[in-house]
C-alpha cells in the first residue's frame, strides 16, 4: 500500500531567522508543536525541490537528533524527494555532510547541530540547510526561508512509521509519486577515504611511530568515531592518543567548544611541562572547528591559517600551489602577509563560512579560515576540524622527514620570524542582556565621527566603520558585519555581536597588533595587547553598560 501524504495546518512562528550558521534555539523551544516542521517546510518551499531529488541528512548526535531526523524523512517523502541519505545512527559531522552532498550529488542537505553549543534536554539544538555545492545556504536563501516561515500556513508530511536509521542499507517505500528510499550509509568511511586522498598518510604514520606523541580530544562529540578510524585504525596511533571519543547526547555535560576555556582537559595535558605530548588538537560538537596546540603552546586559529597557507605545497593535495586564500574580517591579517609573499589573492569576508562558498566555486580561493577555530579548503564547502589536524600532522611529518624534528612551536617561531607576528586575541562576553549589548554597540558607533585623529597613548585612530562586504561573484552586499576601529599603525579593535548564541547576547572584542620585532615574539598575547584591551574598555564603556569586568572566554 502506498503511503499517504497529509497537509497539516500550522501557525507561523516569528522567530525563525537563521543566524550566522542556521537556526539555533534551546531544545525545548524546538520541541514546541510544529516548530521544526514549519522551518523544514519553509526550506523545502524556498528551494523548490525538483521531482526525484535526493537529500543528505545527519547531525552531531545531540539530544533530539534522532527525533528530528525522523520528522525530516517523513517531510522529505511528502515534498518530492525520492531518496534521503542518512549517516548511520543519524550521525554525520558537518564536513562529512558537505562531502556526502558533493560525492552523492544530492540536491542539498540538512545538518542537525548547534555546533559548539552545549546539548542535552536543557541544551541547544540547531538545523541548517546546505545547498548542492555542499555549503551552507547563502543569505538570499536563508532570508527567503525566514520570510516564508513568517507566513507559512501548512506543512506536508508522509504517514511513514519510524524508519530504521541504524542498519546500513536501504528501506524503500511507495508513494503516490513513485518510490521513496532511505539509504543509511557508514558515517565515517567516505570521509576517511577523502582525507586519505588529500594527505600523505604514510609520512604521518612514520611520524606517529617515531616517538612523536599526540592527543586528540573529540569532546564527547561527533568526531570521536572519525578520529578513531583515522588516527588509530588508519594511521596506527596508540589508543591513548585519542580521548572523549564516544559521542554523547549531551557531550557528557560539557561544552563542546575547542578553545582554551572549554577544552580544559586537553589544555591541562598539553601544558603539563616536559611530559606534555608533542601535538594536541580538539574539535567541536559537529566537527567543523579545530584547536591546535603544541607542547605547552597554543596556536591561534588566525596563525594556524597563515601557517597552512605558507606550507600548503608540502601537502599532496596542494602540492601545485593554492589559487588564493580568504579569511573572515575579524580574523587576523597573518594570512594576508603569506598571500602577499606567494603573490596570490586574499579575500576578506564577513563572519560565516557561507561567504566563502562563492569564492571557492569560482576557483578564486583554495584555503579559507576564521578566527573562530575554523579552517578548511575547497575539498568540501564547510570548515573541517579533522582536515586541519591532518594538515598540521602532515606538515610536522614533512619537517620530521627533512630535519628529524617536529615541533609546533618551532614552526610558529620560524613563521613569525619570516612574516612578522600579528598578535591577536578575542575576548567574549557571553550571556549579556540583549539591550545592554546593543547599548554598547550604539555607544561605539556614536563616536565614529569624533574618533579619527584621536590618540590613546601611542595609538592614533585612523578610521572607524561598520564592515560591509560586496560579493564579487554574485554581486550581493552584506552590511553591518562588525564595527572596526582601525589605528594608524595597522592595529585594530573590532566589536561584533555573535550570531550563534541562544541566550542573551554574546559580545566579541577582537584585538590585533602587528609585531615585526623577533625579540618580542615570545610575549603572551594578553601582555602584548594590554594597551589595546584598555582602549577597548574605554571606547565601549562595556563594564559601565553591562556590569561585566572580565571576559567569559579569552582566546
Ligand atoms: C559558526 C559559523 C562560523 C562563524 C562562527 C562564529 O560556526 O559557521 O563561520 O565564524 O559561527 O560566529 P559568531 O561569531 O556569529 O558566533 P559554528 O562552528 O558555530 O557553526
Amino acid at each position: 500500500m502506498s503511503m499517504q501524504i497529509h497537509s497539516i495546518f500550522t501557525q507561523a512562528f516569528n522567530d525563525q531567522k537563521p543566524g550566522t550558521s542556521g537556526l539555533r534555539k534551546k531544545v525545548k523551544w524546538f520541541q514546541q508543536p510544529n516548530y521544526l516542521e514549519n522551518f523544514v517546510q519553509s526550506i523545502f518551499d524556498t528551494v523548490a525541490v525538483p521531482a526525484g531529488a535526493s537529500l543528505t541528512v545527519g547531525g552531531d548526535g545531540r539530544y533530539y537528533n534522532r527525533h528530528a531526523i525522523q520528522i525530516i524523512i517523513r517531510m522529505a517523502a511528502a515534498n518530492g524527494f525520492s531518496r534521503v541519505i542518512v549517516g548511520q545512527g543519524g550521525i554525520l559531522s558537518t564536513p562529512a555532510v558537505s562531502h556526502i552532498i558533493r560525492q552523492y550529488k544530492t540536491f542539498g542537505g540538512m545538518i542537525l547541530s548547534a555546533s559548539h553549543n552545549p546539548g542535552g534536554i536543557d541544551g541547544d539544538f540547531g538545523i541548517k540547510y546546505n545547498i548542492q555545492n555542499g555549503g551552507s545556504a547563502p543569505e538570499k536563501i536563508t532570508e527567503a526561508v525566514y520570510a516564508k516561515s513568517k507566513t507559512i500556513t501548512q506543512y506536508r508530511v508522509a504517514d511513514l512509521t519510524e524508519v530504521d536509521i541504524d542498519t546500513i542499507g536501504e528501506s524503500s517505500f511507495e508513494t503516490a509519486n513513485g518510490a521513496f528510499t532511505v539509504q543509511v550509509i557508514d558515517a565515517v568511511e567516505d570521509y576517511a577515504n577523502l582525507m586519505e586522498s588529500l594527505f600523505d598518510f604514510p609520512a604521518i604514520k612514520t611520524l606517529l611511530n617515531s616517538g612523536f606523541s599526540m592527543k586528540f580530544d573529540a569532546m564527547h562529540a561527533v568526531t570521536g568515531p572519525y578520529a578513531r578510524e583515522i588516527f588509530v585504525n588508519r594511521l596506527g596511533a596508540p589508543e591513548n592518543s585519542i580521548m572523549n571519543c564516544v559521542p554523547s547526547e549531551d557531550f557528557a555535560g560539557g561544552h563542546p567548544d575547542p578553545n582554551l576555556t572549554y577544552a580544559e582537559d586537553l589544555v591541562k595535558i598539553m601544558f603539563a611541562g616536559e611530559s606534555a605530548p608533542d601535538f594536541g588538537a580538539a574539535s567541536d560538537g559537529d566537527g567543523d572547528r579545530n584547536m591546535i596546540l603544541g607542547k605547552n603552546f597554543f596556536v591561534t586559529p588566525s596563525d594556524s591559517l597563515a601557517v597552512l597557507a605558507a606550507n600548503a605545497t608540502l601537502i599532496p593535495a596542494y602540492a601545485n600551489g593554492i589559487a588564493g586564500v580568504a579569511r573572515s574580517m575579524p580574523t587576523s591579517g597573518a594570512v594576508d602577509r603569506v598571500a602577499q609573499q606567494l603573490n596570490i589573492p586574499c579575500y576578506e569576508t564577513p563572519t560565516g563560512w557561507k561567504f566563502f562558498g562563492n569564492l571557492m566555486d569560482a576557483g578564486k580561493v583554495t584555503l579559507c579560515g576564521e578566527e573562530s577555530f575554523g579552517t578548511s579548503s575547497n575539498h568540501v564547502r564547510e570548515k573541517d576540524g579533522l582536515w586541519a589536524v591532518l594538515f598540521w600532522l602532515n606538515i610536522l611529518a614533512r619537517h620530521y622527514q627533512s630535519s628529524g624534528t617536529a615541533s609546533v612551536q618551532e614552526i610558529l617561531m620560524k613563521h613569525w620570524a619570516t612574516y612578522g607576528r600579528n598578535v591577536y586575541s578575542r575576548h567574549d562576553f557571553e550571556g549579556i542582556p540583549i539591550e545592554a549589548a546593543n547599548n554598547v554597540m550604539q555607544h561605539i558607533k556614536a563616536q565614529f565621527s569624533s574618533l579619527p585623529g584621536q590618540s590613546f597613548g601611542d595609538y592614533v585612530v585612523k578610521t572607524c566603520d561598520d564592515f560591509s562586504y560586496h560579493d564579487s561573484i554574485d554581486g550581493s552586499v552584506s552590511h553591518n558585519q562588525g564595527t572596526r576601529i582601525l589605528f594608524e599603525d595597522g592595529s585594530r579593535i573590532v566589536f561584533r555581536l555573535s550570531g550563534t548564541g541562544t541566550e542573551g547576547a554574546t559580545l566579541r572584542i577582537y584585538l590585533e597588533a602587528f609585531e615585526p620585532d623577533t625579540t618580542q615574539h615570545h610575549l603572551d598575547a594578553q601582555e602584548a595587547l594590554a594597551k589595546l584591551i584598555e582602549i577597548a574598555g574605554q571606547l565601549s564603556l562595556l563594564t559601565e553598560k553591562t556590569g561585566r569586568f572580565t571576559p567569559t572566554v579569552i582566546t
